[in-house]
């Protein structure tokens, strides 16, 4: 392709991206897509106000300040928030029960959280804003919300004194029905389920889609947190699902670094952000790093035993800084190049599938089961280039766009021929595509 042809290509979907993101705009915050999602999610915002900071600050910061609005007393930052009340979505605010807790917020919103990667999209705008007249205040204004986001996140859910977080729900690793979950899922027998009904194959087909049985598991979980009435400490003791999950633990350390530099950049004091980034480089390797396989797998806290699924989220200790080049050596060669796992071959054209291709479970247009996510290759190329794997991080920064300019900005793309899948009109791909552009240029 000719630097004008893909100079146009970028211009048509960067005029694109900004429609979609324009169209979820609801003035105080973003869906994540019209009519599958209509509320604020946690880790989709992050992305949407990256996507805004390229033609509109006023409105990423806008963005940004909705989701810390819902933050909790307690520090935790919710994964769904909604700000205009009910919707067709299920669940509906009400089924969470979150409203009156000492512990919670003001907001309608879940009692779970999402991967913490505002720190780091927050850096990402800093890098081009820090001369604007508003940004310093409005750092100061966020920073100590973030940190108390993360310290909650240290403390409140850390089971095991590793300072590594548990997740307590499925949704929260923002990867629902990623496999890896799935074997734990399996493990669990619900009871005294409270009646519902599914909304989320309204308009999306029932194939994309988690399955009837981890549904049902998903709303036992929930139930199980407002029966203790959210407590954080009822809930590390004695909750059915607790795992360690690599990438959220490795989003949550690269968010400390950023969180480090922005707090100096404001002069503010970052000793206890120091201290998590040192711990978990003493546990992380120790708790997730399979020796035998040569890759990263998720913890069982429960179980007290690794996951054994082979899944994206093994690469994203690169995004952090936390594989050591021999490891990477072997992620590479073993794993992200392997076309029985990661690398494109004559069935599969396109990187990154979310779970490898060889796993039981590995389902092509299943949400989290293998289709390729943009939230999930932006991690990826920021991890190659950290890792000076420019060739491999220019082919997938190239595919990505190639997907995103030919299908179109939709939640998830099979891996297999690059269709595109799940929700339409998809505002953090679109906030993400943004961003892909600006890091073609650099
Ligand atoms: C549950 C909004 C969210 C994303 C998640 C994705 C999906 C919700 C759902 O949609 O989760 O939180 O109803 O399936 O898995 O990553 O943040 O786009």
């Amino acid at each position: 392709m000719t630097a004008q042809q893909n100079e146009s290509n970028h211009a048509a979907l960067r005029a694109d991206a900004q429609r979609v993101l324009r169209w979820n705009d609801r003035r105080d915050f973003t869906t994540p897509s019209p009519y599958q999602y209509p509320h604020q999610w946690n880790w989709d915002a992050a992305c949407i106000a990256l996507g805004w900071s390229y033609f509109d600050v006023a409105r990423a910061r806008t963005e940004i300040r909705a989701l810390l609005r819902a933050q909790w007393r307690s520090g935790m930052a919710p994964h769904i928030i909604y700000h205009h009340g009910a919707s067709d979505y299920f669940p509906p605010p009400e089924f969470w029960q979150t409203q009156g807790l000492a512990h919670g917020g003001t907001v309608l919103a879940s009692g779970l959280t999402q991967p913490p990667v505002l720190a780091t999209i927050v850096r990402r705008m800093h890098e081009r804003l820090a001369q604007e007249p508003e940004q310093e205040n409005f750092l100061r204004e966020i920073f100590p919300k973030i940190l108390a986001w993360h310290r909650w996140l240290h403390t409140a859910r850390d089971a095991d004194g590793t300072g590594l977080p548990c997740l307590i729900h499925p949704w929260e690793s923002g990867t629902d029905n990623s496999p890896r979950w799935l074997a734990v899922l399996d493990q669990l027998t619900p009871y005294d389920v409270p009646a519902y009904t599914r909304r989320d194959m309204t308009h999306v087909h029932p194939d994309e889609r988690p399955r009837a049985e981890d549904y049902e598991r998903f709303v036992f979980l929930i139930d199980r947190g407002r029966r203790v009435q959210w407590d954080d400490a009822r809930i590390m003791h004695a909750h059915p699902f607790l795992v360690q999950d690599v990438l959220f633990c490795s989003i949550l350390h690269q968010a400390n670094q950023d969180l480090l530099f922005l707090g100096n950049a404001i002069g503010a004091d970052t000793g206890e952000i120091q201290a998590w980034i040192e711990k978990t480089r003493a546990f992380f390797n120790a708790r997730f790093w399979d020796a035998e396989r040569g890759l990263y797998l998720d913890y069982d806290v429960r179980a007290g035993a690794a996951i054994p699924v082979n899944t994206c989220a093994t690469f994203a200790p690169l995004y952090a800084g936390l594989a050591a080049s021999t490891q990477v050596t072997r992620l590479m060669r073993e794993h992200y190049d392997n076309p029985n796992e990661y690398a494109p071959d004559e069935k599969s054209g396109y990187r990154v599938p979310s779970t490898a291709k060889n796993e039981p479970d590995y389902a092509p247009r299943r949400y989290w089961c293998g289709p390729v996510w943009m939230m999930t290759n932006w991690l990826m190329v920021r991890g190659l280039k950290r890792y000076r794997l420019h060739s491999h991080a220019a082919e997938l920064l190239a595919s990505s766009l190639a997907l995103m300019e030919t299908r179109g900005l939709r939640e998830y793309y099979d891996p297999r021929d690059g269709t595109g899948l799940g929700g339409k009109e998809f505002a953090w791909t679109a906030g993400l595509a943004l961003d892909f552009i600006a890091m073609d240029a650099e």
